[in-house]
C-alpha cells in the first residue's frame, strides 16, 4: 500500500513499497516534452537533451524512438597540462567522453510519446507505444553506485531486440566486448587514461557482446549499467596523474550487479533527496493553460507572462544541476557542467574566473547545498602549488618595486584542472575565489574549516595584494593596471577590482576577529581596506566603472553602454560594500548604472541572472522578476541557459537570485522578503540558509509576510528585519523562533 507522508520542508512523498520514492510538490517538478530531442546547430543535442549526472559522470539523453543516443561525460577528461605559459594550446579543453547508442530497430511512429525529467526524483523517463505495446525507459545517475543506470521495459514480453554500441567521440582508443560487457578506453596526448564500460543485464531473451557491440534479442526488459573514469587525480604532487581507471570502474560495475534496479534506484533517491529535499519553494499557482504546455513551449511563454510554478521549477532546476554535477571529492561545475557534447567546446568548456565559475556557486550556500561548494574549494586548493610557481615567474605580476612576485598567487581568466591557464590575467580573481571560501564559513560557521582552510587561503591572497597595491599621492590604494572584465581599457583602480579587494580585506578582518588571531596583520588589512579608493559617482548619477569617467577626451562611462558584464556592481552583489541601508548614495548610483545597462544589446543568459540578484539587493522585486522572465527568453528548450550556446552559469545564477529575492543576510542580520514582486502575492519557502548559521522558512499572503521560522544551527546572535522593523534574536544551537504577522504589526507596505 502507498504511504503518504510529509518530508521536513513540506515535500509530499509517497512511498511505493520500500524502494520507490515519488516526491512531488505543489507544482510537479518535471520538465516534459512530447518529442525526442532534436539535433540543432552544428549537430548538437545540447539544447534539447535531458541532463542527468552523479557529480562525476553525466549524460545527455536524447530519447529517440528507433535509436536512443546518450552523450556521456566524465568531468576530469581534459586535454592540456600545467604549463605556465598561459595559452590555450597548453590549457587544453574539456572533452566529451563517448556516445552510447541503443538501436531498437523500429521505424514506426510512436503514440503518446513523452520524455521527461523529474527533479524531485532525479530521474528521466521516456515512454511511448507502438502497435499496442507500451514501452518505457528510465534513467538515473547514481552517486551512491558511481554509475549511470538505465532500464528499458515494455508491457508485452519479448519486445526488445537490437544493439548497444559505445563509441569514442575522439580518434584513437579501442572498444572491446566480452559476454555482457562493452569497454572503451584510450589515452589522451597528455597521458591521461580514460575508460567507459557498459554492462547489460537482459531479462528474458538473450544478449551477446561481440565485435564492439552487444546484440540483444526478444528481451522482456534490459538493464544497462554505465561506468567511467580517468587517471586524473586532484593532486599537484603527482602531476595530476593517478591510477589507470580500469580497476575502479570494473569494481563499481561488479558491486552494482549485486542489486536490482529498484534497489539501486531507492539508494539513489535517498542520497539525492537528502540534499534536494532541504529546500521547498512555492511561488503560487500557474494557470491550467500554462500547466498543460510542454516545457519547451511553456518556457517561451514564461518569457512574456509570469508562470509561478515554472519559476519555482527553474529555481529547483539550478539545485538539481548543482547536485548532479558538483559533489564533494569531485571536480566543480565548468562552463558546460557535465554536459559538454563537443571535443572543441565553446570557451574550451573551462573554468572562467571573471564571473562564470563564481556564478555557478552563488546558490550553493543560500539554497542549502553547501557540500556541493566544496568541489570548488578542492579544485582551487589542488591548483595552488602550480599557480604559486607560475605567479613567481611571471613578468606580468611584478610587485610595485619591480620584483618578481614572492607571496601568494594570481590567475588568468580561464584555467583547467592541472594548474594550466589560458587567456588574459584576471588579477583580482584570486580575491573573488577567496570570497567563496569565506562565504562557506559565513553561512556554516564551521570554525575548524575557517582555521584550517579558509583563513590561510584568504591571508595568502591578502599578502599578495599587500605586495601589489599602488599608493596614490593622496594615500589611497588602487589595484594597478586592471581590467573591468572584457570591457574598456586596462586602468588603475577599476571599480571591479577595488570592490573585490574591499570584500577580501573586509572578510579577512572578520575572519581574524572570529578566530582571535593575527592582531597586527588584521589591523594592517583593516587599514588597507579603509584606504582603498571607493568607486565614484559620475556625471549622470552612475556608479563609475573606471576611476576616471574620461580617458583623454573619451567618455568611458556612457548611459548607452549595454555591455553584458556588470562588474562595477560587484560591491552590490555578490559583494557587500554597497547596500541600500549602509551606503544609500552608492546604492542609488548602482541603480542608475544597472538601469542603463538595461536588458537589450550585449546581454547573455548569465547577465539576466546577475541583474536579477542586483535588483534584489536594491529591493526592487518587480524589476528582479522581470529579469527572470528575460532569463526564460534566453533558455534552450531543456531550460539550460543559452548564451548562446548552452552555458550552465545562468541556471545557477538565477537560482541564487530567486533566493536573494526572498531572503538576504549580507548586512549583519536577516532580512525577510526584501524583494517580493507583485506577481508572487502568495507563497512559501523553507530551508533557505542565512549567514550566521540559520535556516529560514517563510509564508506570505497578499504580498505580506504571515509567518517566519528562524532556526539556529550554531547559536549565533542576529536580528530579523521585515520592512524596517528589526527584531533581535538570540537562539541557542538547535533552537527555533517563530515570528508571525503580529510581530511585524506596525509594518506598512
Ligand atoms: C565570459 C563572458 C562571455 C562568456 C564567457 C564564457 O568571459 O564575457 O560572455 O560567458 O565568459
Amino acid at each position: 500500500m502507498n504511504t503518504k507522508f510529509l518530508l521536513r520542508n513540506g515535500l509530499i512523498c509517497t512511498f511505493l513499497g520500500a524502494s520507490q520514492v515519488i516526491a512531488s510538490t505543489l507544482g510537479p517538478l518535471t520538465l516534459w516534452y512530447d518529442q525526442p530531442a532534436a539535433l540543432v546547430g552544428k549537430g548538437t543535442y545540447i539544447n534539447e537533451a535531458l541532463p542527468i549526472g552523479n557529480g562525476k559522470i553525466g549524460a545527455l539523453i536524447t530519447g529517440g524512438v528507433g535509436k536512443e543516443l546518450l552523450r556521456l561525460n566524465e568531468n576530469s577528461l581534459w586535454t592540456g597540462d600545467s604549463n605556465p605559459t598561459g595559452d590555450f594550446k597548453t590549457m587544453g579543453e574539456y572533452q566529451s567522453l563517448a556516445d552510447l547508442s541503443i538501436e531498437l530497430g523500429t521505424t514506426n511512429a510512436p503514440q503518446d510519446y513523452r520524455r521527461s525529467l523529474d527533479l524531485a526524483r532525479s530521474e528521466a523517463t521516456v515512454s511511448y507505444s507502438i502497435n499496442g505495446v507500451s514501452y518505457r525507459r528510465e534513467y538515473f545517475a547514481s552517486h551512491e553506485a558511481g554509475l549511470l543506470v538505465i532500464r528499458l521495459t515494455a508491457d508485452h514480453p519479448a519486445s526488445y531486440s537490437g544493439t548497444v554500441a559505445l563509441q569514442n567521440t575522439r580518434k584513437g582508443g579501442i572498444t572491446q566486448s566480452s559476454t555482457d560487457l562493452l569497454l572503451m578506453k584510450g589515452t589522451l596526448p597528455n597521458g591521461m587514461k580514460y575508460e567507459a564500460q557498459v554492462v547489460i543485464v537482459p531479462e528474458g531473451g538473450n544478449a551477446t557482446a561481440h565485435d564492439g557491440i552487444i546484440d540483444f534479442k526478444a528481451c522482456n526488459s534490459l538493464l544497462l549499467l554505465v561506468g567511467a573514469g580517468t587517471s586524473y587525480v586532484m593532486d599537484a604532487s603527482r602531476k595530476f596523474q593517478g591510477e589507470d581507471p580500469q580497476e575502479a570502474v570494473t569494481q563499481r560495475l561488479a558491486n552494482a550487479k549485486k542489486y536490482t534496479f529498484d534497489e539501486l534506484r531507492a539508494a539513489h533517491e535517498k542520497d539525492y533527496l537528502a540534499l534536494f529535499g532541504r529546500v521547498y519553494l512555492n511561488l503560487g499557482c500557474s494557470t491550467p493553460q500554462q500547466k498543460a504546455m510542454p516545457t519547451d513551449k511553456r518556457r517561451a511563454a514564461a518569457a512574456q507572462i509570469t508562470d509561478p510554478e515554472l519559476e519555482s521549477l527553474l529555481f529547483q532546476y539550478g539545485r538539481y544541476l548543482m547536485i548532479s554535477c558538483s559533489r564533494p571529492g569531485g571536480l566543480p561545475a565548468n562552463l558546460q557542467g557535465l554536459w559538454n557534447d563537443s571535443n572543441n567546446p565553446p570557451w574550451h568548456s573551462d573554468y572562467h574566473a571573471n564571473i562564470n565559475i563564481q556564478m555557478n556557486y552563488w546558490p550553493a550556500e543560500v539554497t542549502n547545498l553547501s557540500e556541493c561548494h566544496t568541489a570548488l574549494f578542492d579544485l582551487v586548493l589542488s591548483q595552488l602549488p602550480v599557480w604559486r610557481e607560475t605567479s613567481k615567474v611571471s613578468n606580468d605580476l611584478k610587485t610595485l618595486d619591480g620584483k618578481l612576485s614572492i607571496r601568494g598567487w594570481a590567475i588568468r581568466t580561464s584555467h583547467n584542472i592541472m594548474g594550466g591557464m589560458g587567456w588574459n590575467w584576471d588579477k583580482t580573481a584570486n580575491a573573488w575565489y577567496a570570497q567563496h571560501f569565506w562565504e562557506h564559513y559565513a553561512f556554516g560557521c564551521d570554525r575548524e574549516y575557517l582555521t584550517t582552510t579558509a583563513y590561510p587561503l584568504m591571508k595568502e591572497v591578502c599578502q599578495y595584494w599587500q605586495d601589489h597595491l599602488k599608493v596614490l599621492p593622496d594615500d589611497r590604494l588602487v589595484v594597478p593596471d586592471c581590467w573591468s572584465p572584457e570591457h574598456g581599457p586596462h586602468e588603475d583602480g577599476v571599480s571591479y577590482s577595488q570592490e573585490i579587494l574591499w570584500d577580501l580585506f573586509n572578510n579577512t578582518v572578520q575572519a581574524a576577529d572570529a578566530l582571535g588571531v593575527d592582531k597586527e596583520f588584521r589591523d594592517q588589512v583593516a587599514s588597507a581596506r579603509d584606504k582603498l579608493a571607493v568607486p565614484g559617482v559620475g556625471s549622470w548619477g552612475q556608479l563609475l566603472e573606471w576611476m576616471n569617467e574620461k580617458k583623454g577626451d573619451k567618455l568611458l562611462d556612457t548611459p548607452n553602454d549595454h555591455h553584458r558584464h556588470t562588474s562595477h556592481l560587484f560591491g552590490l552583489y555578490p559583494g557587500r560594500q554597497i547596500s541600500v541601508a549602509l551606503t544609500p548614495k552608492l546604492a542609488a548610483a548602482a541603480l542608475v548604472s544597472l538601469k542603463a545597462r538595461g536588458d537589450v544589446g550585449d546581454v547573455r543568459e548569465w547577465s539576466f541572472a546577475w541583474r536579477c540578484s542586483l535588483y534584489a539587493r536594491l529591493h526592487d522585486g518587480d524589476a528582479a522578476e522581470g529579469q527572470i522572465r528575460r532569463f526564460f527568453g534566453a533558455t534552450c528548450p531543456n531550460l539550460f541557459g543559452n548564451h548562446p550556446p548552452m552555458q550552465m552559469d545562468g541556471n545557477f545564477g538565477i537560482t541564487a537570485a530567486i533566493a536573494e529575492m526572498l531572503l538576504q543576510s549580507h548586512e549583519g542580520g536577516i532580512w525577510l522578503l526584501p524583494a517580493l514582486p507583485v506577481n508572487w502575492p502568495e507563497g512559501s519557502v523553507s530551508g533557505l540558509r542565512a549567514r550566521g548559521g540559520f535556516e529560514v522558512a517563510l509564508t506570505w499572503k497578499g504580498g505580506v509576510l504571515t509567518e517566519a521560522v528562524v532556526s539556529s544551527k550554531s547559536g549565533t546572535k542576529s536580528s530579523v528585519s521585515y520592512y524596517g522593523k528589526k527584531i533581535a534574536i538570540n537562539l541557542k544551537t538547535g533552537e527555533s523562533r517563530k515570528l508571525n504577522s503580529s510581530d511585524f504589526l506596525d509594518v506598512a507596505r
